[in-house]
């Protein structure tokens, strides 16, 4: 095999066949099913299977000598020994006179391999992270390519191409005379944010203390933080904030940034990038200034200076989270200064680095006065950002919940998705199950997450950025909320906390939300079902009665979880004063922070319509205006978060509001005692370790299911005094 490197220079290469092998060490496969390895867990395939891929060349070239690269080729030795029972031998590259053809998968970026194979041109141009398949013959010899524009395309095209094998695709798709696959990511900011504290607890973090930080240090062992990044590299994800939005100025102290790069070393081999969240008083509290004003030059030096201290420690930092001025976070409007301000002081430090500034758009008043019926957290997103539309330095990107208020059961689209047309945007989505059952109770959150990202803005005349190449704009049709990004940096950011606990998120099944928002963020386009399916496989292996049991089962389970927390779109009626996962319906109303659902002796519901409430219905394009302002078009499932309406209001469905409510909680306790009759099915077909945790896990819920559909049917009686048709709740109850 003879080239000619691009370069000029009239360099010959080949595979030496007589090159050292690498003495990978390799771990041994899999022992006790704790959920450690995920849905990385390269278990053994059959010999009928493994048979499949015994065309996959038995060697393997890794064209360059980065860290990435590395890891790349380390990962694709040890998913084919645990997977295959095979040895891949590792070649080196050396400069020859003469060809001497190896069958190898080869693993490099575009531009080195073109030197190689001079015949490869990809079918589409290879964007940052984006990555190609293709199999080729040069000289006799075949050849599996994983190629990229970057080191880190090459490894995420080494895990696409261990799933395949460990997902068994058919000898078609993986026959290596035949693969030719590019795989482009859909935006270049992936990220998930930890709410860790340096004490080592995590806010909303239901998996196990920090996997970074103790006793108020970085860890001095971070294995699982290693392995953390290798999880979150193995579905795309490009970088990881590690500490609580709610921020310690401490973490920006010099002694602390030493720290932190030890966590950095060990993201960097699986291109995870580090970032941090920073506190906007840091300047004042940590800084020797006395104030943190972010129009003040000594606060911009303050920043500038700490930025260039970090990045000598930590080159390639990703950038900083910002949440100020929400739930007592101290923020520009101590000075009269905007969002923006503050924004873009921290990232002109940022910019001759290439670093970020995420700033959250979950800024709002807590103290609102309950009794004043035009008050409204859910406008507060949009009221605060939409003015500073093209503020904003072209480094910041406005980080925007999915919902308008907090990441409930089920909210409509943030109508500041449509709002911000001259600005980055993130969806921020919640994998850590706050409002969802906290990990105890089953709910894939996918399903939830893609009617955000599939709704129609119904913007017609938009025009975007390319988001790759900076081209000039495109016109667009339908603008879908949280996917569309105006801008050429977007993306997803997700609330993920996992923890020490063996299985990250302290449930096995809660995984799938954590698999599911990196594959969604790769591609939005992809299904719940798609996702589901994949997942459930990696996880749990071929048996069909398995798979086809879990995957349905994950996705009835966010339906069947709002079934009895919070139908009709009426929030979760969850204790939000306290541990936001028992019913506490009363704890909503009465306070200033803004979770009410209004409900009294007569009705139900948010009245959000322009007409006679709140006008939060004003935020969005007159199209969906018009489908949200109207009962006769508003969805019977968001309607109490739109409206106030009677019990008595028959819906869509034909049903009353008080009926639906009965009926959708006895159903939902009903279905919740179903999933344990379903999970019994499966004793035998999988790991007894897994089968039992899980099955105690449904027990609970069942229990749980119980315990909701009594307290909310008896709060809801209580109120309207309408007993229920069938006799289960209220005067003579039959229950
Ligand atoms: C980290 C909700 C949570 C808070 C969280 C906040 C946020 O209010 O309950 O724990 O704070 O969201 O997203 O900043």
């Amino acid at each position: 095999m003879t080239l000619t490197r691009r370069a000029g220079a009239a360099l010959r290469f080949a595979i030496f066949g007589t090159a050292f092998v690498c003495a990978a060490v390799l771990p041994s496969p899999v022992a006790a099913e704790t959920g450690a390895e995920a849905w990385l867990r390269y278990s053994a395939l059959s010999p009928q299977a493994a048979k499949t891929y015994e065309r996959l060349p038995a060697n393997t070239v890794s064209l360059g000598d980065s860290l990435v690269l590395k890891t790349a080729q380390q990962e694709l030795l040890r998913g084919a020994s645990q997977m295959l029972g095979r040895t891949l031998r590792v070649r080196t590259l050396r400069v020859k006179t003469s060809s001497s053809p190896e069958n190898a998968i080869v693993l490099g970026k575009l531009i080195e391999l073109q030197a190689l194979f001079p015949d490869l041109h990809p079918p589409q141009v290879l964007r940052a992270d984006g990555y190609w398949l293709k199999s080729t013959k040069s000289h006799g010899s075949e050849c599996l390519v994983v190629t990229a524009s970057t080191d880190r395309g090459v490894l995420y095209g080494v895990f696409a191409l261990l799933s395949k094998i460990a997902r068994g695709e058919s000898l078609a798709a993986i026959d290596i005379t035949a693969i030719d696959e590019v795989q482009q990511p859909y935006a270049p900011i992936r990220w998930v944010n930890q709410w860790d504290n340096l004490d080592g607890r995590i806010e909303r973090g239901y998996g196990g203390p920090s996997i970074f930080f103790a006793d108020g240090s970085v860890r001095s062992d971070l294995t699982r933080a290693g392995q953390y990044a290798r999880l979150l590299a193995s579905i795309g994800i490009n970088g990881c904030t590690i500490n609580n939005v709610n921020a310690a100025p401490q973490i920006l102290e010099d002694s602390f940034i030493a720290q932190v790069s030890r966590i950095a070393d060990v993201f960097r081999p699986w291109g995870v990038q580090l970032s941090l969240s920073v506190d906007l008083s840091s300047p004042k509290v940590i800084g020797s200034l006395d104030t943190f004003d972010p129009l003040d030059p000594r606060v911009a030096e303050w920043w500038r200076k700490k930025v260039d201290e970090i990045y000598r420690s930590i080159p390639d930092f990703g950038g900083f989270v910002v949440k100020a001025d929400s739930e007592g976070r101290l923020g520009p409007s101590t000075y009269g200064r905007t969002p923006a301000d503050a924004a873009n002081v921290i990232a002109r430090a940022l910019k001759p680095h290439g670093g970020v500034v995420f700033y959250r758009a979950f800024v709002y008043n807590h103290h609102l006065d309950w009794r004043d019926l035009k008050n409204d957290r859910a406008k507060a997103a949009y009221d605060n950002f939409h003015p500073l539309d093209g503020a904003f330095d072209d480094n910041v990107i406005i980080q925007i919940k999915n919902g308008p208020i907090d990441f409930q059961v089920r909210e409509p689209a943030s109508p500041l998705f449509a709002g911000l047309r001259r600005t980055n945007e993130a969806i921020e989505l919640q994998v850590t199950q706050e409002y969802t059952g906290q990990q105890r109770q089953l709910c894939f959150l996918v399903p939830m997450w893609k009617e955000v990202l599939d709704f129609d803005m119904h913007i017609e005349d938009l025009h975007i950025e390319d988001m790759h190449n900076g081209a000039s704009p495109t016109p667009v049709k339908d603008l879908v909320a949280g996917r569309v990004f105006h801008r050429p940096t977007g993306g997803f950011v997700g609330v993920a906390n996992v923890g020490m606990d063996a299985n990250w998120l302290g449930s096995p099944l809660a995984m799938a939300n954590l698999y599911g928002f990196g594959r969604l963020s790769w591609d939005p386009n992809l299904t719940a079902e798609k996702i589901v399916g994949e997942w459930t496989r990696l996880t749990f292996g071929s048996d069909p009665l398995v798979n086809q049991t879990i995957a349905a089962m994950q996705l009835n389970s966010w339906h069947l979880y709002e079934s009895y927390t919070g139908p009709l779109g009426a929030g979760t009626l969850t204790n939000i004063l306290g541990n936001h996962y028992d019913p506490g319906p009363e704890s909503s109303e009465e306070n200033g922070w803004g979770q009410w659902h209004r409900a009294d002796h007569i009705g139900i519901g948010m009245d959000r319509t322009m007409a006679t409430g709140t006008g939060f219905i004003s935020q969005y394009p007159p199209a969906v205006q018009k489908q949200y302002e109207s009962l006769a078009n508003c969805p019977d499932n968001l309607l109490l978060f739109f409206h106030h309406v009677p019990y008595t209001y028959v819906l869509h469905s034909g049903k009353t509001v008080i009926q639906h409510i009965y009926d959708s909680h006895y159903e939902g306790a009903d279905r919740a005692s179903d999933f344990i009759a379903q999970w019994k099915t499966l004793e035998g077909h999988l790991d007894e370790e897994r089968y039992r945790d899980i099955l105690t896990r449904f027990e609970y819920q069942a229990g749980e299911a119980v315990v909701w559909r009594d307290a909310i049917c008896h709060w809801i009686y209580g109120l309207s005094g309408i007993p229920d048709d069938k006799g289960r709740v209220g005067n003579g109850s039959r229950r």
